[in-house]
């Protein structure tokens, strides 16, 4: 048996294309059912449903043999031990940093100045602001990051962008991109040598079915 990792929502919606161009249709409906292990047309292939950022903790310790997660949730949880064979190019977006339109963002980093960041996203944050020699007072949050800016919490906010409305819904601008996302597959090393083949056909059948 071969198990997949996936989490719920545009990671889910977006992997069955590609599902259904390796000829793999999965058989429930997480928005209708309440199940976490779901059949596919293949009986030697499942689908286990877990949180976005648990997809990499399953496929690193053996709990599903594949997966598919987002680049901020690979680089959040430290890429070791994880075989990353392809860009799938789905679930995009960009990483960018954010902050209030009243707030100074260039004045701030050439006048050297401390500036508070709200982010989920410490690891890439951190290694941005270093990259770029500015100073920062990193501030973890869980959700949310856009209050943070209006209520004072936070200068600055490092978090995704996909269409900027939620951003531009909360009158914060867009200063600096840091990286552009899309989701990857990830594949647990011990299974690709386990059961090399029906993994390896896999990862063709995903490969040949990736858009632009
Ligand atoms: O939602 P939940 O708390 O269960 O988990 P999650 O947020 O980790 O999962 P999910 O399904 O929301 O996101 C899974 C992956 O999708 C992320 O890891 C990203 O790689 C990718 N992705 C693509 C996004 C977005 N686009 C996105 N727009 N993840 C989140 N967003 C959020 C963003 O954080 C912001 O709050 O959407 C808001 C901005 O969207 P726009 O369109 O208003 O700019
Ligand atoms: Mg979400």
């Amino acid at each position: 048996m071969i198990t997949l990792a996936l989490s719920k929502g545009r990671i889910f919606e977006d992997s069955l294309p590609l599902l259904a161009a390796a000829g793999i249709e999965v058989l429930d409906d997480p928005e209708k059912s309440r199940k976490l292990i779901l059949s596919t047309s293949r009986p030697d292939l499942r689908v286990v449903l877990v949180r976005a950022t648990d997809v990499p903790t399953y496929v690193q310790y053996g709990g599903a043999d594949l997966g598919v997660a987002g680049k901020d949730v690979l680089l959040e949880h430290g890429e070791q031990g994880l075989y990353q064979p392809l860009d799938l190019k789905i679930a995009r977006c960009r990483m960018s940093v954010a902050v209030r339109e009243d707030f100074d963002y260039a004045a701030a980093v050439r006048q050297g100045s401390r500036i508070r960041v709200a982010t989920k996203y410490t690891q890439i944050a951190r290694q941005h602001f270093s990259d770029k020699g500015v100073h920062v007072d990193l501030i973890k949050l869980y959700g949310s990051m856009e209050l943070a800016p209006l209520t004072g919490l936070a200068d600055a906010i490092v978090d995704l962008v996909s269409t900027g409305s939620t951003l531009k819904a909360n009158h914060l601008l867009e200063v600096e991109r840091i990286m552009d996302i899309s989701s990857r597959l990830v594949v647990n090393q011990a299974a690709l040598k386990l059961q090399r083949e029906p993994i390896r056909a896999l990862i063709d059948a995903f490969a040949s079915a990736v858009q632009p």
